[in-house]
C-alpha cells in the first residue's frame, strides 16, 4: 500500500478501527481481522528510542500492519518523556522540540497520516481501576474529592496561563512541520477534564479550550481526537452532540473514541457503550450528518468474564456494537 495522501483519507468512509495496544503482535493483528476492521491505531507504540522514533522502525510497523491486510492509520501519543519539558516549559525544551520535529518527519515519511496527542504532563488519572459495573464487569472511576489535595506532581504549580504559553510555543513550531510532513495532529481532551490536578493546570477541559487551540493554531492538519467519554464528562449526554456539530461541521474531527460514562468531569465511572449518559446512536447519526469520514475506536471498555489485560472480550463487544450502529445508521 502506498502512502495515504490527504485526498485518499477523505475518500474513505466512516468506519471502525481496532487500537489502543502498544504492540502489533500476530494475535492483535488476527483480532483486528477477526472483528472485521481494516484500520489499526496504536497508542504509545513500543518502539526503540529514548527521545525520538526512527523512520525504519515506523516503516516496519506500518508494513507489519499491511502484511495482515490492515492500514496503520494513526499513532496516538508519543511517550510523555519525548515532550515533558515542552509541556512544562522547562530548560531543555529546544532539544525535545528538535527530536519531536524529527519524529513527526519520520512518521510522515513512513506513511502514517495521523498523530494523536495530549497536553497532560501528569497524564490520565483515575481513583480506582476495580469499579464494578453491569454484571460485575470491571471498569474504572474518578472522584476528584479523593485527589483534590494530591501532592504536586512536578514540584511546583503551573498555571493555565503558563500552560497556554507552553502550548502555543510548541504548536507554533510543530504544526508547520506536520503540514510539510503530511501528518495530522489530533488533540485528545485532558482526562479527566478538570481544571487542575497535582498542581498542573489542564487546558483541554472545556469547549473554549479546544476552540482556542484550533483557532490559534488553525490548519487543516490540526483537529480533534473526539473522545466521547471525556466530552460526555465535560458537557453531559446532550452536550456531546453540540460539540460534534461545532467541530465536525468544520472538518476538525479527525477520529473518535466512542465510550461513555455516568457522571461528570469531577465524579464519574466508565460504563458499557450501550448504557451511558449519551445516546451513542445519536452520536453516530450526528457524525454522519456533519460529514465525518474518519474512524471510530472503542477506547476504554469494561473487562468481561475471563478477559485479557487488553480486554479482548470487552473490546469485541464494543467494536461489534459500533459496527452495528454504523450499519443501522448508514
Ligand atoms: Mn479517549
Amino acid at each position: 500500500m502506498e502512502r495515504l495522501s490527504a485526498t485518499d483519507l477523505a475518500a474513505l468512509p466512516m468506519r471502525v478501527a481496532v487500537g489502543q495496544m502498544s504492540e502489533l503482535t500476530d494475535e492483535q493483528l488476527a483480532f483486528a481481522v477477526q472483528v472485521g476492521v481494516s484500520d489499526i491505531q496504536l497508542n504509545t507504540p513500543n518502539l526503540p528510542g529514548d527521545a525520538r522514533w526512527e523512520f525504519e522502525d515506523l516503516k516496519a510497523l506500518r508494513q507489519r500492519a499491511e502484511s495482515a491486510g490492515l492500514r496503520l492509520i494513526t499513532l496516538e501519543n508519543v511517550p510523555i518523556r519525548f515532550y515533558d519539558k515542552i509541556m512544562t516549559g522547562q530548560e531543555g525544551r529546544e532539544i525535545q522540540l528538535e527530536d519531536m520535529i524529527a519524529t513527526v518527519r519520520n512518521i510522515g515519511r513512513a506513511g502514517i497520516p495521523i498523530l494523536g496527542y495530549h497536553f497532560m504532563p501528569n497524564g490520565v488519572w483515575r481513583t480506582s481501576f476495580e469499579t464494578r459495573v453491569r454484571g460485575g464487569a470491571v471498569s474504572n472511576e474518578f472522584r476528584y474529592e479523593k485527589v483534590k489535595d494530591a501532592p504536586l506532581t512536578h514540584g511546583r504549580e503551573i498555571s493555565a496561563e503558563q500552560m497556554w504559553s507552553n502550548y502555543d510555543w510548541y504548536l507554533e513550531r510543530i504544526l508547520p512541520v506536520c503540514e510539510e510532513a503530511g501528518v495530522h495532529l489530533a488533540l485528545h481532551p485532558d482526562d479527566p477534564p478538570v481544571p487542575t490536578l497535582g498542581g498542573i493546570a489542564r487546558l483541554f477541559c472545556n469547549f473554549d479550550g479546544f476552540k482556542r487551540a484550533l483557532e490559534t493554531h488553525n490548519s487543516p492538519m490540526h483537529g480533534l481526537d473526539f473522545c466521547n467519554g471525556c466530552w460526555s464528562e465535560m458537557l453531559g449526554g446532550e452536550g456531546v452532540l453540540d460539540a460534534i456539530e461545532y467541530f465536525g461541521s468544520r472538518g476538525r474531527i479527525l477520529y473518535v473514541h466512542l465510550r461513555d460514562v455516568h457522571g461528570c468531569a469531577d465524579d464519574f465511572e466508565e460504563c458499557f457503550i450501550d448504557e451511558g449518559q449519551s445516546d451513542v446512536k445519536a452520536v453516530v447519526r450526528k457524525l454522519r450528518e456533519v460529514g465525518f469520514n474518519g474512524f471510530i475506536l472503542d477506547d476504554h471498555v469494561p473487562r468481561l468474564v475471563n478477559d485479557t489485560p487488553y480486554g479482548h472480550r470487552g473490546r469485541a463487544y464494543a467494536i461489534g456494537y459500533i459496527r452495528g450502529l454504523l450499519d443501522a445508521t448508514g
